[in-house]
C-alpha cells in the first residue's frame, strides 16, 4: 500500500490526531522559515540579538522594530490550503489538536479550534520585567529599522511580543498540554519543522514512544525523519489537503 493511503487508513481509525507544526507550515503563505539555506531568517538576522532577553535588554528598539516589521509581513499574508485542511480534519476525526511553534496565529484564523502555541503569538504583548499583559494598537512599519517600544502602564518596563526567545521557558501549562496530547494521540502529523529546537522537537518522540503513528510532512528530510514511521515528502499546502480529501472520500464510500 502506498504511504499516503497508509496514513489515510490510520487517520480513519484515529480518535485523537495531533498536528505538530513549524515554520515550513506557513512558508507557502509567504512567511520565511528560520534555518533554510539562503531564505531562512537566521541566515540574515542574528538570533542572539533579536530572539533572546539579552538582545532585548541591549536594544529594545532594535528588537521591537524587527517584530513590528514581521507583524506587518504577516498581516499581508493569510493561511493557505494546508492550514484549512487541518481545520477541516476536525469534521472527520473525533479530536484534533494543533501544537504549533509558529507565532503567526494562522491555525486559528483558518478555523482550527484547539491550538497550542508553544512559542507564543506575535499579536500578543507583555512587559519585559513582569510579564504584565499589555494591549498594543500600533501601526506596523514596512521596514525593519529601530522603533521605540511602548512602556507598560503598570510597571513602566518596555513592552515586548509575547513569544518565546532562546533560553526562555515555554508558556506555563501550554507545553504540558502539548506533551499530554502527544502521549495520547493515535496519529501525529509533524509538519514543516527542522526538529532542531527543544523542547518542541521532543514531542514526536513522545508520541512515538506511546505507540502513535508518526507521520512527517516536509519538503526535505529533517532531524526527525529518522524517527518517524512515514515520511511524506512535499509541501504542506499540497500534502495536507490531499490527505484530508482522501479521508473524506473514504468516508463517503
Ligand atoms: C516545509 C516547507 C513546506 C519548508 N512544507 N515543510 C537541549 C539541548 C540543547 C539545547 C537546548 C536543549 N533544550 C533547550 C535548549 C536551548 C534551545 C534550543 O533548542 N537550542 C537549539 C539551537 C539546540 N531551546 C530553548 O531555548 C527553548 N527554551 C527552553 O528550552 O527553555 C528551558 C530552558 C531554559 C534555559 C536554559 C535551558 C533550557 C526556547 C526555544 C524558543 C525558540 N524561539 C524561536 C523564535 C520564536 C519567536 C520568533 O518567531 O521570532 O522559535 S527560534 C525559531 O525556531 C522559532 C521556531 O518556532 C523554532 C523552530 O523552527 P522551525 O519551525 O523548526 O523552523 P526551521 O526554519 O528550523 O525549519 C523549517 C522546516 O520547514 C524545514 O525542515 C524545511 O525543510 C521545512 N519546509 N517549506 C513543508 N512548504
Amino acid at each position: 500500500m502506498e504511504d499516503l493511503e497508509r496514513v489515510v487508513e490510520a487517520l480513519d481509525e484515529a480518535q485523537l490526531v495531533v498536528a505538530a507544526t513549524g515554520a515550513g507550515m506557513s512558508k507557502e503563505s509567504g512567511i520565511a522559515t528560520f534555518r533554510e539555506a539562503q531564505e531562512g531568517l537566521w541566515e540574515r538576522y542574528n538570533p542572539e540579538e533579536l530572539a533572546t532577553r539579552q538582545g532585548f535588554q541591549d536594544s529594545p528598539a532594535r528588537v521591537w522594530g524587527w517584530y513590528n516589521y514581521r507583524r506587518g509581513l504577516i498581516a499581508q499574508t493569510a493561511p493557505h490550503a494546508g492550514h484549512r485542511a487541518l481545520a477541516e480534519l476536525e469534521e472527520l476525526v473525533p479530536q484534533v489538536i494543533v501544537v504549533t511553534q509558529n507565532i503567526d496565529g494562522f491555525h486559528r484564523e483558518a478555523g482550527s479550534s484547539t491550538v497550542l502555541e508553544v512559542h507564543g503569538n506575535i499579536h500578543r504583548f507583555k512587559c519585559f520585567e513582569q510579564d504584565h499583559p499589555v494591549e498594543v494598537d500600533e501601526p506596523v512599519s514596512d521596514t525593519d529599522g529601530d522603533l521605540e517600544p511602548p512602556y507598560c502602564p503598570q510597571c513602566g518596563s518596555p513592552v515586548r511580543p509575547d513569544v518565546v526567545w532562546f533560553g526562555e521557558m515555554l508558556p506555563a501549562g501550554v507545553f504540558q498540554q502539548a506533551e499530554a496530547a502527544s502521549g495520547a494521540c493515535d496519529v501525529m502529523l509533524v509538519v514543516g519543522t527542522s526538529g532542531m529546537i527543544q523542547p518542541a522537537a521532543n514531542l514526536p518522540l513522545v508520541a512515538s514512544a506511546a505507540g502513535a503513528m508518526v507521520v512527517e510532512v516536509n519538503v526535505e528530510p529533517s532531524q526527525l525523519t529518522h524517527y518517524v514511521d512515514i515520511f511524506l515528502q512535499g509541501p504542506a499546502g499540497e500534502i495536507l489537503p490531499a490527505l484530508v480529501a482522501r479521508l473524506a472520500a473514504r468516508r463517503s464510500r
